[in-house]
């Protein structure tokens, strides 16, 4: 059957490629999968999108319609201090073989995600999305903000100067299941939930990174996945869109160490080591414009989504990527 829309997901294997791809397939609702749509989920076995043949040979074999650029370097706070050259180039390379590609194959429809960290660094808050490049990001990530801010630029110029309709979003901290679980490169839940439960495997002392006060507002994978196809169905702008949980839904580093406690059902206690960096105190950013266009839209409690994503994790321990593997 032929369809209408080719949707091509680059980082289609990713922590929030899976979301949508459980979505599409699992949700009976407004955002589960319609007639006229095929989707293809892309790994890195695909191609390595960071070379323009590759990329290419992609394209030509999809021949895609409309595009979810998922596709990145990505990793926490501790990753993105140790490779700020990587975060930047790698980044900068598939961005621009993507948006490029999709512009030669005149893909309709292109959106590509964006990050609250690339905001600048010293600004008032809320954060929306008029302030992306209104100063320097934090500097322990800003080679993989200045990559992701270059997309906007892109996308304003490939609208401006051929009418491409490239958009962007910007999410905040996601997690889910098939998280990247690494202890060192993750992202903070993932990284935690990791911890806490080899702490209770092997009866280790249960170790948070930083001083716990950091605030952070944090969007269910699954969650995000329904926006994103919202976004590629409905949303009209060339201008970024913030998808993000409400100002009041922030949590501190250490109300999440709480929340995984309870979710791992740890009895030990935990312990902060303040030798490590907390990066950026907050980030915190409104989602006015987004329920200006979905005001009716429900996130997954953060508890209930962390109890979740844990249960994911411990079930699938042995094929999860730990870094072990
Ligand atoms: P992830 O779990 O690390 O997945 C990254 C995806 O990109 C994987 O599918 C990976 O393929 C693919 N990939 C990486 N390098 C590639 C390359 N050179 N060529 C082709 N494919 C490549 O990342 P994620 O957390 O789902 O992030 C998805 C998007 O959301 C990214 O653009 C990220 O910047 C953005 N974002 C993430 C967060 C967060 O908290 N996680 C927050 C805000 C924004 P393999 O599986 O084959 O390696
Ligand atoms: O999630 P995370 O790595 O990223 O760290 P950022 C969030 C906070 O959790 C920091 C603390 O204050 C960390 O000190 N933390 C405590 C931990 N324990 C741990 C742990 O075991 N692992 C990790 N990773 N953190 C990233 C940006 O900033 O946000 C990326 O660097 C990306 O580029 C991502 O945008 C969404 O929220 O600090």
């Amino acid at each position: 059957m032929s369809h209408d829309k080719v949707i091509l997901v680059t980082g289609g294997s990713g922590l929030v490629g899976k979301a949508i791809e459980w979505v599409i397939e699992n949700d009976k609702g407004r955002f589960g999968k319609m007639e006229d749509e095929k989707w293809i989920f892309l790994t890195s076995k695909d191609g390595d999108l960071r070379s323009t043949e590759a990329t290419r040979a992609i394209f030509d074999k999809y021949k895609p319609t409309h595009v979810i650029h998922l596709a990145a370097l990505v990793g926490g706070l501790f990753k993105n201090m140790k490779y700020k050259l990587d975060f930047l180039r790698d980044n900068l390379l598939i961005n621009d073989n993507v948006l490029h590609t999709s512009h030669e194959h005149k893909v309709k429809k292109v959106v590509s995600c964006l990050s609250t960290c690339i905001f600048p660094d010293k600004t008032t808050y809320p954060i929306d999305e008029t302030m992306i490049h209104d100063g320097p990001p934090h500097e322990s990530n800003f080679g993989y903000a200045y990559a992701k801010r270059l997309i906007d630029t892109q996308n304003k110029a490939y609208y401006d100067q051929f009418g491409d309709k490239f958009t962007s979003v910007i999410p905040t901290n996601v997690f889910g299941p098939h998280d990247n679980y690494d202890l060192q490169d993750s992202h903070v839940i993932p990284g935690l939930i990791h911890k806490c439960y080899l702490a209770k495997k092997n009866g280790t002392p249960f170790v948070v990174a930083g001083s716990g006060k950091p605030l952070r507002q944090f969007i269910y994978s699954r969650d995000l996945a329904k926006l994103f196809i919202w976004v590629l169905r409905e949303y009209d702008e060339v201008d970024p869109i913030i998808l993000s949980v409400g100002e009041k839904d922030e949590v501190s580093i250490r109300d999440v160490a709480d929340a995984i406690v309870n979710a791992v059902d740890f009895k030990g206690g935990y312990s902060f080591d303040t030798s490590k960096a907390d990066g950026q105190y907050k980030k915190t950013a409104s989602n006015e414009k987004l329920l200006k266009y979905i005001p009716d839209f429900k996130f997954t409690p953060f508890e209930t989504a962390v109890k979740e994503s844990a249960e994911w994790f411990i079930q699938n321990y042995d094929n999860a990527r730990t870094g072990k593997h």
